[in-house]
């Protein structure tokens, strides 16, 4: 995106400031073809690719629709007032973590999210937008971080006295390191 807006933004103010030293030049052609060039012929098909382009990028990000991404990995996230209980059941002995997530960086994670009180709204900001947690219904949110490190989450709806502590982590682990992450002993109480 910001490759194919920046040399848009600089044709842009060459443009103008060219017909500012210059208004003669823009005196050629007529307001009319001004408006339908600049004003349609330009931005329409530009604005059309980049649009299929980013619905392209996040197909990924959304479930159903295509085809199953073949590196999903499924996790589960539940918020209780006030914290998160995170489960895995892919993986052996259905380890459980509370407050921290951790995940296999490069690999596309579907994380179903589930309330056991209240509403509250899984967020973290680097990796996703928001989803609710509702009780009694299960949302789904997919999320991939590029390269193992982590990242700060937070509840984002107010759950009582204890929402602004209702944060988490995200560890993203290289592929090797992911299990061993959640092996025994190393779980957060
Ligand atoms: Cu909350």
């Amino acid at each position: 995106m910001l490759a194919a807006s920046v040399p848009l933004f600089l044709l842009v103010v060459g443009l103008f400031l060219l017909l500012v030293y210059k208004p003669q030049l823009g005196r050629r052609l007529s307001p009319r073809t001004w408006i339908l060039a600049g004003g349609l012929g330009l931005p329409i098909p530009i604005l059309a690719a980049l649009t299929f382009y980013a619905f392209w990028q996040g197909e990924y990000l959304l479930r159903g629709g295509s085809e199953l991404p073949a590196d999903l990995v499924r996790i589960e996230a539940t918020g209780t007032r006030w914290q998160w209980v995170f489960r895995y059941p892919e993986v052996e002995g259905n380890p459980s973590t509370v407050g921290v997530l951790h995940i296999p960086a490069g690999r596309t994670i579907e994380v179903a999210v589930e309330s056991d009180d209240v509403i509250h709204s899984f967020w973290v900001p680097r990796l996703a937008g928001k989803i609710d947690a509702v009780p009694g219904h299960t949302n789904f949110l997919r999320l991939r971080a590029d390269r193992p490190g982590r990242y700060g989450g937070q509840c984002s709806e107010y759950c009582g006295v204890g929402h602004a502590g209702m944060d988490f982590e995200v560890r993203a682990h290289a592929a090797e390191d992911y299990l061993n992450a959640l092996g025994p002993g190393e779980q957060t109480p």
